[in-house]
């Protein structure tokens, strides 16, 4: 679940994904529907002009519904095909296909005017670590995978999954870099915990989360804690600490234990379903 990059696998995985770019007809992107523009990858646009784009908006389940649908507004203002999914139990998973067909429209017409009839679409999934890639694939296409693995001959180049008679998909997604330049963005890839906790402070975290909280869902930390809300991040800490009894040795309050288990419950969906981010420009 950690993931550190370094500018050496920054190098490489670019030039992997525009090697395999060049393959493909529709890139499907996935982000985080909790904060999907901190999880969405700075440079994919600009390497994948020209390509059909489907984005998919995974763990719905855990973000914030009305704005789950503004989101999808806001992306398809910008030319994408949106679906919001939960990939872990199958939600909206099946209307991909359809979407990818949609999106590739274009295309199949200036085939069939060639005379290219039945050539299918070519799919590749990317998307920064831990978005639910690999999650989606097997919800995706695990009956598939199963069909295609035991066929002599297949393992050279490239493996392809053939989903139905129009669409192969690429079996290995494209991992992509968040936004490393923006602080804010690293921040909230980690308060929905896709960054190891050991390279992070978690008072700090719980702390920042308290701050927002307040701020854009007022009295969910008070229904979940039972404690009054306040502006100072610190405070409210302290008030959790307090009401969970979070205490250390000498009897003062243990910050580091109540973040931790405040950091848990927002992740794991356990105080609502909240969306960090609202609709901005790329
Ligand atoms: N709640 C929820 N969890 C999900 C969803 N999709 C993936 N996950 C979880 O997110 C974590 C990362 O998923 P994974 O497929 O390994 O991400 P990858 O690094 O992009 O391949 C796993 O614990 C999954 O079970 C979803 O739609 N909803
Ligand atoms: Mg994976």
């Amino acid at each position: 679940m950690q993931y550190q990059w370094y500018p050496g696998h920054m190098t490489k995985a670019k030039r992997q994904m525009q090697e395999d770019l060049k393959l493909i007809d529709v890139v499907i992107e996935l982000v985080d529907a909790r904060i999907p523009y901190s999880s969405k990858n700075p440079d994919i646009n600009a390497m994948s002009n020209g390509k059909s784009r489907v984005l998919l908006l995974n763990k719905a389940d855990l973000a914030d519904k009305q704005k789950n649908d503004e989101w999808k507004a806001y992306y398809e203002s910008l030319g994408y095909y949106v679906v919001l999914i939960n990939a872990k139990n199958g939600n909206g998973v099946r209307s991909v296909n359809d979407v990818i067909t949609k999106a590739c429209q274009e295309k199949i017409e200036r085939d069939r005017k060639r005379g290219i009839l039945n050539r299918p679409i070519r799919a590749m999934i990317v998307g920064i670590p831990n978005v639910g890639k690999s999650t989606f694939i097997n919800a995706f296409a695990g009956k598939a995978i199963a069909k295609t693995g035991n066929k002599p001959g297949v393992t050279k180049g490239k493996q392809w999954i053939r989903l139905n008679k129009n669409v192969e998909l690429l079996d290995t997604p494209g991992i992509l870099w968040p936004k490393f330049e923006d602080q804010a963005v690293g921040l909230r890839i980690a308060l929905i915990g896709s960054i190891n906790d050991e390279i992070l402070v978690t008072s700090e975290l719980g702390y920042e989360l308290c701050k927002f909280m307040t701020a854009n869902y007022p009295g969910a930390l008070a229904a979940k804690y039972g404690v009054e809300e306040c502006e100072d991040g610190n405070e409210l800490l302290c008030r959790i600490a307090r009401k969970r009894a979070c205490l250390l040795k000498g009897g003062e309050l243990d910050i580091e234990k109540a973040a931790g288990f405040l950091l848990d419950d927002f992740r794991n969906g356990r105080i609502g379903n909240f969306t960090l981010e609202i609709p901005k420009n790329e």
